[in-house]
């Protein structure tokens, strides 16, 4: 009997290992799970939403980027619920052909242009997708520096490239949460 049920433990943990699982409405892409949110909130308020979210392996976080690969896969969860013409109405300037909008990722800087950091911890190394002329570091009269990242959407050709740009933490926008799918080796 003790033997069986040892066999048995050995023969799950084999298969947890081997196998990762994200809960229902989560998406796996190389053993971490996604969710899109269509809420629109500030950065912070982003982050405490994912952080809602765990499972037996961790903790949800705004997504953290660390690939082309894993940034056209997160921004397509959102490309795939929103139509390229559906500009929200409280954009700053709806006239504007590419009004500043899109989705908060996990890149910001703890210090007004301070280091970039992602909210999961994880080291950003040398993989940044920032858009021409970005980050520009803007100040907002009155209000505090653009020290948040989200992936800008377009809505033109150059959408296909995906592009970051730092904005006022204080916007609103839709964001990706990730956390660590279940059944993920452990460093
Ligand atoms: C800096 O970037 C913001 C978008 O984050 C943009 O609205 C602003 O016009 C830019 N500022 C300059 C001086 O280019
Ligand atoms: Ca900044
Ligand atoms: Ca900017």
């Amino acid at each position: 009997m003790k033997v069986l049920i040892l066999i048995s433990v050995v023969a799950m943990a084999t298969v947890g290992n081997a196998l990762y699982s994200c809960p229902q409405f989560w998406n796996l892409f190389e053993g971490n799970c996604y969710r899109y949110q269509g809420d629109r909130l500030t950065w912070s308020a982003a982050e405490a939403r994912c952080n809602r979210y765990f499972n037996s392996a961790g903790m949800g976080h705004l997504a953290s980027i660390h690939s082309l690969a894993e940034n056209r896969f997160v921004y397509e969860m959102f490309k795939s619920s929103v139509s390229i013409n559906d500009i929200p109405n409280w954009v700053h300037n709806p006239v504007d052909p590419n009004p500043i909008y899109g989705i908060w990722i996990g890149l910001h800087q703890t210090v007004a242009d301070g280091p970039w950091k992602n909210s999961d911890d994880t080291d950003q190394d040398n993989f940044f997708r920032w858009r021409s002329l970005e980050p520009n570091n803007s100040y907002y009269v009155g209000e505090q520096a653009e020290d948040c990242v989200h992936i800008w959407h377009f809505n033109d050709d150059s959408d296909i490239q995906q592009k970051w740009n730092d904005m006022y933490c204080n916007e609103v926008m839709s964001f990706v949460c990730k956390m660590p799918a279940d059944g993920q080796m452990r460093r």
